[in-house]
């Protein structure tokens, strides 16, 4: 099951450290900021959320050390360089457990969303977020991609510019 927290904004530690600050974050602060949580225990679920919002492709991917080798390294560190997507995305855990961390809002704090098995998370367009494997350094997720997969990231501040990041700000303006 999720755990939703304040980063502790340090990054001079280990990125795969838990950095809780010890302030949690509610699922419903997640949803004013376009971030949708549900768990779900069978994939025929995560099949129901994909259908009903016209989802069309799908990938599975394994980050660890055995599926990777050496390659593991720069895959962590290209995650977890703050970036934007232009298409709205599902991520799903099915083995393992990772931190998804989502940008605030107001004050630019790091949301962590710790995810374990039969955890979903939608993420927006053109939310900032980064991801990293915890100290257990393995997980089997789930990608869902609206169209064809477009996980072409884009790293902040150049990404500040395009046309999704303004959508997005503004969807928040409206709330
Ligand atoms: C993303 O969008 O940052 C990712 O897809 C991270 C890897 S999925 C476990
Ligand atoms: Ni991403």
């Amino acid at each position: 099951m999720v755990e939703i927290y304040y980063h502790d904004g340090d990054d001079a530690v280990d990125f795969r450290q838990p950095h809780n600050s010890g302030e949690p974050v509610p699922e419903q602060h997640l949803a004013e900021i376009g971030v949708f949580y549900r768990f779900c225990p069978t994939q025929d679920q995560v099949d129901a959320v994909a259908k009903e919002r016209g989802y069309k492709n799908r990938d599975v991917v394994a980050i660890s050390e055995s599926t990777m080798g050496e390659a593991l390294l720069p895959k962590l560190q290209a995650f977890y360089a703050e970036h934007l997507h232009e298409d709205e995305e599902i991520r799903y855990c099915i083995d393992g457990e990772g931190y998804f961390d989502v940008r605030d809002a107001s004050d630019d704090r790091w949301i962590r969303c710790r995810v374990t098995p039969g955890d979903l998370l939608v993420l927006p367009a053109g939310i900032y977020h980064r991801f990293t494997l915890t100290d257990a350094n393995q997980i089997t997720a789930l990608r869902l991609f609206k169209d064809e997969p477009k996980w072409v990231a884009h790293n902040r501040p150049d990404a500040d510019t395009r046309p999704v990041r303004k959508d997005y700000l503004a969807s928040l303006a409206t709330n």
